[in-house]
């Protein structure tokens, strides 16, 4: 019996719930599941069963009926992994769920390592390696913005994105040699023009999938934002406020954070990372100036930092001899806080001059959904693209980047009259570098680092 690639797992989180999922996958699963099941309409057998249809029986073992169950029936090649496959609907007793799985072992399949249903899928041509990769960010995602882009990768719009291009070199490539198969007649079949215009659109399409990561990266992973101005602007006081819990220390005393402190909070489905900062100053305290260089470093890993200053305790141009100090290649938005306090004539002065900033109260959580939906703006300008496809994952963009430096060496190459063998071998290393984030080319150790972070049972 060839039981050997017959795997399980408990498909669904560990723990009790109201019902559990046991899955298996192989082509003994339906041989197995038919010597433990006992459907209610006795005549029914899972080997014969129609695909995709469900059952309702009792797991039975040595005679002992082990629980009541409902089980879904799917047959190769039309299942998730493109085998056959059972998924078995019980109580989620952890008891129930351990039993039964125990048992579909004793009976000859083999315990799922993460990610191996998927593994098959993607083995099984189901999906390519992104479209699988897509699968995890789906489960893994935390918020509605990272679940979108989760969801567009999962669906193959990157795939069908990095198969045009793909498509654009190989036919490059024939063209190119083609001509090498006739070099001693010196004729030229790739009419060079049309090859550098192949070769642009290319680059192009790679640079947008590359700059597309910066921002993709922080969806996924929460958008980076530094608060950072003087002491006792009230930098402490904003982070509460947006966080709406005492989180930081707030106190009138000029140097009261120290540390940076770092916390989430999701605004309108998209993940932002705040990151309070110690107040900006000269001083002789040693610890205190290590937390100012912590609050500079932040701001440079910031994707927006915000400027927060005390309106009733500082004057314009001191604003701008500050803002000239900080880094000025990185969104910022600039905010006078503690307005509460301050003449409406102060606010007026503010608003006629170039500052373009915004007014709020931390305090007392005034203009603080201004701030919200500036930020909210600030992302959505730069996430969408002309094709809305955002690259989400390292592996993807490591790879995209090297794929740009084959195009960029191709070029180089046409341009200096290089040996047709040599151009077509820069193009070969572009495509390579693109099959390697649809799967095209991969390896165990590629394989095994993207399904070994699966869990187990996907
Ligand atoms: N009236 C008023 N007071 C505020 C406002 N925001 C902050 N404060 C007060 O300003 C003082 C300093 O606030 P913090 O939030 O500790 O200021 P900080 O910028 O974190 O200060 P450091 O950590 O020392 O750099 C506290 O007494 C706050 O209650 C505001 O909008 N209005
Ligand atoms: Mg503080």
């Amino acid at each position: 019996m060839n039981s050997e690639n017959t795997i399980c797992a408990i498909s669904t989180p560990p723990g009790n719930g109201a019902i559990a999922v046991v899955r298996l996958s192989g082509s003994e699963a339906l041989q197995i599941c038919d010597k433990i099941f006992q459907a209610q309409n006795k005549k029914v057998k899972l080997l014969k069963a129609k695909p995709n249809t469900i059952h309702y029986g009792n797991i039975v073992y040595n005679n002992e009926v082990i629980d009541d169950v409902l089980i879904s029936v799917f047959k190769a090649p039309k299942s998730y992994t493109g085998e056959d496959s059972v998924e078995i609907s019980c109580h989620g007793s952890v008891y129930i769920q351990k039993k039964i799985l125990e048992i579909i072992i004793n009976e000859g399949a083999h315990f799922a390592k993460p990610g191996e249903f998927t593994q098959r899928a993607f083995l099984n041509g189901k999906m390519d390696l992104s479209q699988a990769e897509g699968v995890a960010d789906v489960i893994a995602s935390e918020s509605e913005a990272s679940h979108r882009l989760a969801i567009q990768q999962m669906k193959g719009g990157f795939s069908a994105k990095l198969n045009h291009l793909r498509g654009l070199l190989i036919h490059f490539v024939s063209l190119i040699e083609l001509e090498n198969d006739f070099a001693e007649e010196d004729v030229e079949f790739a009419d060079r023009t049309q090859l550098n215009t192949i070769i642009d659109d290319v680059d192009k399409h790679l640079t947008e999938l590359i700059q597309s990561f910066k921002y993709g990266n922080v969806i996924k992973n929460g958008v980076p934002v530094a608060i950072v101005g003087r002491p006792n602007s009230g930098k402490s006081t904003l982070l509460n406020t947006l966080l709406n819990e005492n989180r930081a220390i707030v106190s009138e005393i000029a140097g009261t954070t120290r540390d940076t402190i770092e916390e989430v909070v999701n605004i309108d489905g998209v993940q932002f990372r705040f990151i309070d900062t110690a107040g900006l100053r000269k001083t002789s305290d040693e610890i205190e100036k290590i937390g100012v260089e912590k609050a500079i470093e932040k701001i440079d890993n910031s994707t927006i930092y915000i400027y927060l200053f005390d309106i009733n305790n500082i004057s314009i141009s001191e604003v701008k001899e500050d803002l000239k100090q900080l880094n000025n290649n990185i969104n910022r938005i600039v905010i006078a806080n503690k307005t509460d306090l301050v003449s409406k004539d102060k606010i007026l002065e503010f608003k006629n001059s170039d500052l373009n900033c915004l007014f709020i109260s931390a305090k007392q959580n005034e203009s603080i959904d201004l701030l919200k939906e500036t930020l909210l703006n600030n992302i959505n300008e730069n996430i969408t693209n002309p094709n809305g496809i955002v690259v989400t994952n390292i592996r993807h963009y490591e790879a995209l980047i090297k794929a740009q430096q084959s195009i960029h060496e191709t070029k180089d190459g046409i341009e200096n009259e290089m040996p047709t063998d040599i151009i077509a071998l820069d193009i070969r290393n572009a495509i390579h570098y693109i099959g390697e984030i649809t799967g095209e080319i991969s390896n165990n150790e590629i394989l095994g680092n993207i399904f070994g972070s699966f869990c187990i049972g996907k």
